[in-house]
């Protein structure tokens, strides 16, 4: 009989990595910008007996019995992202974002395409072509990147390099890009050279739902994201398309690259749709935006460089060339403080990734917490401390009795 003692007699020493986690997310300033809370409705969902389902194939059309509860959750998660995102198609089975795009590349192409995305050292994802994942090594890739001198992703380059080698697939989006993305203009040039759009828009997913962001559905062909960046779902992937690409993709995700679908998951993406389409979650995403230009405007006026020289969206990344310190020492120092950021490649680093002259930051997870425009200065403020004197440890145990305090006043879960 399966036990029903709970978590922390089974196991506990895993217990207490949950708990030791819970503890550290609430004590700390989590500025990652890929990461966010998802909900307790999200969360229950995730916990629930739907773990225990099998069910290969999709909706009144799979391979195992007893499917009928399951295909309720899994219609309602397609329709409330169809009607989310203005969707001709929706897969909502892809595990991951890696796994939404790999099914796309198999959909769209053979081994040996050529394909045109945005270079990992620019701003782009690992799976647009980076030579230590399968998308490199499987495909031909071509990488367009960013202007040297504003930061601001080159349009110009994109045509070029889409007339020289003819792409079979153009891929747009971005893991570290604060700027807004010209869909129309990708759009445009896929069309020109007879190419498919791919939009990867994990990051900015929770913006396109409300709005703020331009939608790339109207432009591509495919579009792919996660659902737990600022769409603030479970941690999983997402699959759109227009409608002539439906059965392929379908099949691509199930049986050619997944088998069962995470039923559970499946169900908490449905819950996290339908909180996607309330006004609290449209202004949760004006509010994170804000967040993120209001700490913009302070780390400007504290002296230092953001690439692109500022933030559309709700993510910042700090050019740290000028500063004397890396990527790394920054992400460690300010660790030290209790605020926690990802060292990331600036454009035309001089420094390899795992060093960089860059840090990303990040608002939706501050943001969830209630935190607005007010606590951002001062989180800009503490950050410029501490880079400033990242070897300082009475400047870092100051600021991190002031990122304790203001954790306290806005727990993780209230
Ligand atoms: N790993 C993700 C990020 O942090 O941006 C990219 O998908």
């Amino acid at each position: 009989m399966a036990s029903l003692e709970p978590l922390s007699k089974v196991d506990p020493e895993i217990a207490r990595v949950i708990e030791a986690e819970r503890l550290r997310q609430n004590m700390h300033l989590e500025m990652i910008a890929s990461e966010n809370i998802a909900s307790r409705a999200v969360m229950e969902v995730q916990g629930s007996v739907l773990t225990n389902k099998y069910a290969e194939g999709y909706p009144d059309n799979r391979y195992y019995g007893g499917c009928q509860h399951v295909d309720e959750a899994e219609k309602l998660a397609i329709e409330r992202a169809r009607a989310l995102f203005a969707a001709e198609y929706v897969n909502v089975q892809p595990h991951s974002g890696s796994q939404a795009n790999m099914a796309a590349y198999f959909a769209l192409l053979k081994p040996g395409d050529t394909v045109l995305a945005m270079d990992l050292c620019q701003g782009g994802h690992l799976t647009h072509g980076a030579r230590i994942s399968f998308s490199g090594q499987l495909y031909n890739f071509v990488h367009y990147g960013v202007r040297r001198d504003s930061g601001i992703l080159d349009y110009d380059q994109v045509e070029q390099l889409a007339r020289s080698h003819r792409p079979k697939l153009i891929v747009a989006g971005a893991s570290a890009y604060p700027r807004t993305i010209d869909f129309k203009a990708f759009g445009d040039i896929a069309k020109a050279v007879g190419a498919f759009l791919m939009v990867d828009m994990a990051h900015i997913a929770g913006l396109v739902a409300v709005g703020i962001h331009p939608s790339p559905l109207p432009v591509a062909d495919v579009v792919t994201s996660t659902t737990h960046k600022t769409l603030r779902g479970p941690r999983g992937g997402l699959l759109m398309a227009k409608k002539e690409f439906a059965a392929r993709m379908g099949s691509l995700v199930f049986p050619g690259i997944q088998g069962g679908p995470l039923m559970h998951v499946v169900a908490a993406k449905a819950v996290a749709f339908r909180e996607a389409a309330t006004p609290a979650f449209e202004k949760y995403q004006h509010q994170l935006v804000a967040n993120a230009g209001a700490l913009a405007e302070t780390l400007l006026q504290e002296g230092f460089s953001l690439v692109a020289g500022g933030t559309d969206n709700h993510m910042i990344l700090m050019d740290l060339s000028k500063t004397g310190i890396t990527g790394k020492q920054a992400e460690e120092a300010l660790g030290k403080a209790a605020i926690a950021v990802n060292k990331n490649a600036i454009p035309y680093d001089q420094r390899g990734p795992a060093v960089t002259s860059g840090i990303r930051l990040g608002t939706p997870f501050l943001t969830s917490r209630g935190m607005g425009t007010e606590q951002m200065r001062r989180i800009g403020t503490m950050i410029s401390r501490v880079l400033r004197r990242p070897d300082d440890e009475t400047v870092i145990s100051k600021v991190r009795d002031q990122v304790r305090q203001m954790c306290k006043q806005f727990p993780l879960y209230c």
